[in-house]
This record gives C-alpha cells, structure tokens and sequence, in this order.
C-alpha cells in the first residue's frame, strides 16, 4: 500500500507525484492545507519531523524527503527505471538534486513564490500567520521568510533567489544543449525533480525567465506532453492559489525583469 501527505500546489509533492505517475503506481491521498498548518501538528511532525510534506507511507514505513522518497520508488519499482543503469549517471542525478535541498528549494523557490504571492495570505491571517512563520523549526528558512514577507519583492532574498534562478537556467540550458534529458538520452529522477520548478515560474508567471534559453523552453514543452505532468501536477492544481500566483506575477514580471538586468 502506497500514501502520499502531501499538497495539491507543493512543488516537492509535485515532484512525487510525477515519480509515481511515471511508474504508474496507485497511492492513496492524504491531502494536507498547509495555510491551516495541518503540517505542523504534533502527529504530523512524528512522521516528518521538518514539518514539511511530503510524506510518502508504504506499508508500514514512513518516509521523508522528495528526493529520497523518488529515489526509493525507484529501488522498491524499479520499472520503469528512472536512475540511470551506471554509478556516474546516478552520481549525475544527484548532483542536480542536491541542488534543490541546498537552496533552490527554500532560498529560491519558495521565496519567489512568497514574495510575489504567498506572503499576502501570511499577512492576511494576521495573528494566526505569525503564529505559523514561529514554527517553522529551520532557523534560516523561517528569518528568510519573514524578511519576504515584510518586504516582499524588496527583500534581499528576492533578488538572490532571481540571481540564484538565472544560475540554474544557465547550467540547464547547457546540460540540455549536450543530451536529450538533464542527464543523457533518458528522462530520470532529475527531470521529475526540476519541472515543478519551472512550472513555478509558469504559475508565477514569470516562465519568461527561460525565454532566452531555447533548450530549457524545448526541454520544458517535451515534459508537458508526458502524460506523467497531467496525472502529478495539472490535476492537482488549485484555481484560487493559481490566481494569486497569476495577478501577482503579472505585476511582478517588470521588477524580476530589472533584477535580471542589473546581474
Ligand atoms: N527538502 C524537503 C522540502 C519539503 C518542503 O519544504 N515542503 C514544503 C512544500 S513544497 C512545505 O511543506 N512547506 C511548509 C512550510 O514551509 O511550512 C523535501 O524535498 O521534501
């Protein structure tokens, strides 16, 4: 038996969820409303003690971690694989995974996400937002988070993370200018983890990011025609975040523009 808790709108649980549509696996839906804080009860924190979905069940196992969790799917069902056959391939996907736990998910994405969108449902709430931003447990996530959300798209981590984001694109448009997928001729693990990325800046819209690099854009259109991009993200998508990411990027695109600029 296969569960997920996850999120609707979560780019990591995106990312699972494409590992599990690839491998056509059923699993069983524990949706979590992440604005409700439903993440960080204590029964949910005894499953993930980082207060963050997802959290995939098999069995009578949990286990934590995007990256992780589709890397086991792979080991635990293996066909079809998404690891690459040899040791240097699979050291290949890593190396771009990393990446994601090291600072384009938290210092990149999400503040991105946060400054352009999310930080108006924080403020919003008032109290009960405040409340939320204290429990986060990892110290720098939390700080960078309540500098965007003071400051929104005037926060030094704005532009960081739209610095950090160029840096990425760059190295994708060259991976993609010498194979087919991030790593070699087949679709693996690293390209499941990388769309819901750049779906983000779709959502955000500010996908004009990827403009000037033809091989991302064509990397990205061939991702979207996998049946796997409809079953792990279009099916899941809420329309009233969608909105707010949608408005609120339609504004901010002339100001990501100028940081663009100014590198
Ligand atoms: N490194 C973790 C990151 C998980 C993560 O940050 N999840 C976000 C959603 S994409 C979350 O649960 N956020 C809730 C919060 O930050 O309070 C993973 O890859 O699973």
């Amino acid at each position: 038996m296969l569960a997920l808790y996850h999120n609707d709108m979560s780019a990591c649980a995106q990312k699972v969820r494409l590992c599990l549509a690839e491998k056509g696996l059923e699993w069983e839906s524990r949706h979590m409303n992440l604005r409700a804080g439903e993440h960080q009860q204590e029964w949910y924190i005894k499953l993930n003690r980082r207060a963050v979905v997802p959290t995939l069940i098999h069995d009578d196992v949990a286990v934590q971690e995007s990256n992780i969790i589709n890397e086991y799917l792979d080991e635990q069902f293996p066909n079809p694989p998404l690891m690459p056959p040899n040791s240097l391939g699979r050291a290949q996907v890593r190396l771009w995974t990393i990446q994601l736990d090291e600072d384009i998910h938290d210092a990149c994405i999400a503040i991105l996400s946060f400054g352009i969108a999310f930080r108006y449902q924080y403020i919003e709430r008032g109290e009960a937002g405040q409340k939320m931003l204290e429990q986060i447990p990892n110290i720098f996530k939390r700080e960078r988070r309540r500098d965007v959300i003071d400051k929104g798209m005037d926060s030094m981590h704005f532009r960081i993370a739209v610095q950090r984001m160029e840096k990425l694109l760059n190295e994708m448009q060259l991976a993609l200018s010498q194979h087919k997928w991030l790593v070699g001729d087949d679709y693996t693990i690293a390209d499941a983890a990388f769309t819901p990325y750049i779906t983000r800046l779709e959502h955000l819209n500010i996908l004009g990011m990827i403009d000037s690099r033809p091989k991302v854009v064509d990397w990205y259109k061939r991702i979207k025609d996998r049946p796997s991009f409809e079953a792990g993200i279009v099916q899941w998508e809420n329309a009233d975040y969608l909105k707010l990411m949608k408005g609120n990027g339609a504004q901010a695109w002339p100001k990501v523009q100028a940081i663009v600029k100014s590198l």
